[in-house]
């Protein structure tokens, strides 16, 4: 047993590599850790830059930071995104982390397994705007042997008519258990936080954004 399997709690992977194969497998993985300091030393074996942990906690709409989704959602359904749409490279990975239970699911798509949709996601043109630039973004890019989705209704707009809609995909639900991680492949899934009802406001979520090489994982 190496150091790292005796390390973890008994519910977590034996190693970084079955979180890898999950991921390259089906885009996400969910699972437990014991703390913050836990997961971040399966990711420092991941290579790459890693963010400072952020705490996410819902918010009435029209507070917080102007452009977060909280500011413009408040307690209400998040839209389906990807995080940093906008930016030319968003972060590789997405790590979610719940010390404790909550009651408000966070709901993950993985975009490169929707059939029907890839037609119109892999031609679909956006028009981002963001701290005051207007460029254009591909929904969907090739990167090495990797592949980069990006959808936020919020900041990427349509340049043209379009009826695609993710409304219909078929998604993973995710209630968070005490120390749930959820790890997301932020260039191959989307995700979302359902509404959050008057008995969760106290919800607190831990973020962090792993930007790894496109020839690393
Ligand atoms: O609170 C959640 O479940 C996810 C929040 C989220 O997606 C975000 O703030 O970007
Ligand atoms: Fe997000």
């Amino acid at each position: 047993m190496s150091a790292l399997s005796a390390a973890v709690s008994p519910n977590t992977p034996s190693c970084l590599g079955d979180v890898v194969d999950h991921l390259q497998r089906q885009g996400h993985w969910y699972g437990t850790a014991r703390s913050r300091d836990e997961i971040d030393s399966w990711v420092a074996r991941f290579g790459g830059f890693a963010t400072e942990w952020q705490m996410l906690s819902p918010r009435a709409s029209g507070t917080g930071q102007v452009g977060s989704l909280s500011h413009m959602h408040g307690y209400s359904q998040f839209p389906w995104h990807t995080d940093g749409a906008v930016a030319r490279r968003p972060p590789r990975y997405v790590i979610l982390h719940s010390p404790v239970a909550n009651r408000t699911p966070t709901q993950v798509v993985d975009l490169s397994q929707q059939i029907g949709a890839q037609g119109a996601l892999r031609s679909l043109v956006l028009l981002a705007r963001w701290a005051g630039e207007v460029r254009y973004v591909s929904a969907f890019e090739r990167l090495g042997r990797t592949q980069l989705y990006r959808w936020d209704p919020d900041k990427l707009e349509f340049t043209h008519p379009s009826e695609l809609t993710l409304d219909w995909v078929e998604d993973v639900s995710y209630q968070w258990e005490e120390g749930g991680t959820l790890v997301l492949d932020n260039w191959r899934c989307a995700h979302r936080r359902k509404a959050v009802d008057g008995s969760d406001r106290s919800r607190r979520l831990w973020r962090k954004y792993l930007y790894v090489e496109v020839s690393n994982v």
